[in-house]
């Protein structure tokens, strides 16, 4: 295994080709290649890779809030409520209007929180190698990032200030990526916390997409006011602009004229965002190129956004996504 850590980004390659590299700005996963060394996420040409603003593209990571639909729903409700509009009665009010008062504690961070906008450590690697069938072992090399709240910007302490320690783990393996993240809450009060990993899926051409493990599965509707809806297809395409929270009960699988490219696993995240910007959005942001590139990507998001995680003093809350190479 080879790894070089240098120029603010680390990378590594495994002896049969496959190799992925991570910027220490965000511990932002830029690039997954294959042995064959074809490109498995999206980057936008426009991406800013010296550190002035989140990645657009790869797989940015979400923490410790995910400005995602039930956000707004959750400002829809309390604004209608002090209209005494009827608010948006759907089966999620439980689940999405959580305990969270209206001013919560990350209101005034960022847009989808600091963790990807932050400067990590590199804290090293370790290699390991599982049987294979046919005898010859798989290699994997697992590389470890730390970000703690001593090591927070100032501005960002004074908006969130509890006592925390991340460690985001990316594990390369043969015709696998998986990225695991460790949240310890060392302060004395309890936090809530969300998480999503922002991952943009580099496919050929979005006509010929369908996302598959969704059927039946609750959602929020960000392009139709917020609606909770219930997914009837097993599978899913992509004709316009798509901004979802999902809650599937299994694994979901991103198809490629009816061939599956890629399955995601989740370990302690239930929920999966499905977003692609189309047209419109895709022309609105500036560091978006090509401005077709929506036809190339889309992003199949594990996470934990619906309501909050709440993690007590001392605990420790581990979620992580795997996804394979089919
Ligand atoms: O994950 C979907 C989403 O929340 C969309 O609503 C859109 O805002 C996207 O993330 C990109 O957000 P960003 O802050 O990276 O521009």
């Amino acid at each position: 295994v080879n790894i070089s850590h240098g120029n603010q980004r680390v990378a590594a390659t495994l002896p049969t080709g496959e190799s992925v590299e991570i910027l220490l700005y965000g511990a932002t996963v830029v690039s997954w290649k294959d042995a064959a060394g074809e490109e498995k996420l999206w980057l936008s040409e426009k991406a800013a890779l010296d550190g002035s603003k989140a990645v657009r593209g790869g797989i940015p990571l979400v923490f410790p809030v995910c400005y995602a639909p039930y956000n707004l729903l959750y400002l829809f409700h309390s604004y209608s409520v002090s209209r005494q509009v009827t608010p948006v009665a759907n089966s999620c009010d439980k689940q999405v209007f959580g305990p969270p008062p209206p001013n919560h504690a990350t209101s005034s961070l960022p847009q989808h929180g600091f963790a990807r906008t932050s400067n990590w450590e590199f804290l090293g690697k370790s290699t390991s190698e599982s049987e294979a069938e046919g005898g010859n072992a798989d290699l994997s090399v697992k590389l470890d990032f730390g970000l703690s709240s001593a090591g927070l910007d100032a501005e960002t302490r004074k908006k969130w200030g509890y006592d925390f320690n991340l460690i985001y783990s990316v594990t390369l393996g043969k015709k696998s990526l998986t990225t695991s993240l460790v949240v310890t809450n060392d302060d004395e009060r309890s936090f809530e916390l969300q998480v999503l990993m922002h991952t943009y899926f580099r496919i050929k051409d979005i006509t010929q997409v369908s996302i598959t493990g969704l059927q039946d599965a609750e959602y929020l509707d960000k392009v139709d006011n917020l609606k909770a809806k219930k997914e009837t297809s097993s599978a899913v395409k992509i004709e316009g602009e798509t901004d979802r929270v999902y809650t599937p009960s299994g694994t979901v699988a991103i198809q490629e004229g009816g061939k599956t490219s890629f399955t995601v696993t989740r370990d302690n995240l239930a929920d999966v965002v499905l977003w692609n910007p189309w047209v419109e959005k895709a022309q609105g942001m500036g560091d978006y190129a090509p401005k077709d590139g929506y036809k190339n990507m889309v992003c199949v998001e594990a996470g934990s956004v619906r309501g909050w995680q709440t993690l007590e003093k001392g605990d420790a809350f581990e979620g992580s996504q795997t996804i394979t190479l089919e």
